[in-house]
């Protein structure tokens, strides 16, 4: 076991239905501890730098669309294997896939309105971090 941190962000949909409480809490249960936390409507070029990957798919318009359709919140858990434990509680990126029990299991509704993202790799959660929390990485390094 390893201490780590991960973003989690919760998408505009989780917002509009009212499940920020809901969502947080599942993630202070299983013993991940707030270390950053925003509410913000996010700007087209920071969710483009979220989803660079995915950049020339068929899904990369929409999605940015989407995500710059309203309010976020982003956070940062930390905890023992932060990373690995906050991708098991959102659950699989396709709801239809997810269990029950998770939260897009519970909660999503397609692999777009999948109500919440958490960071997949140690590279990725740093990197994602940084895109969020510039000042809070810089002190936090
Ligand atoms: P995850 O969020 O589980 O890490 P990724 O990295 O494959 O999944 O995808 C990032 C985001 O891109 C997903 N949360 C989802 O909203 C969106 N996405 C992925 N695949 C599709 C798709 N086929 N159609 C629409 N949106 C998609």
């Amino acid at each position: 076991m390893a201490k780590e941190r991960t973003l989690v962000m919760i998408k505009p949909g989780g917002i509009e239905r009212g499940l920020v409480g809901k969502i947080i809490e599942r993630f202070e249960k299983r013993g991940l501890r707030i270390a950053a936390l925003k509410f913000t409507q996010p700007t087209k070029e920071l969710m483009e730098q979220q989803y660079e990957e995915h950049r020339g798919r068929h899904f990369f318009d929409s999605l940015i669309e989407y995500m710059t359709s309203g309010e976020i919140v982003s956070m940062v858990f930390e905890g023992e294997d932060a990373i690995t434990i906050a991708r098991k509680i959102i659950g699989a990126s396709d709801p239809k896939m997810a269990e029950p029990g998770t939260i897009r299991g519970d909660y999503g509704i397609d692999v777009q309105y999948n109500v919440i993202q958490a960071s997949d790799s140690k590279a990725e959660a740093e990197r994602e971090i940084q895109l969020h929390f510039p000042s809070y990485y810089q002190s936090k390094k």
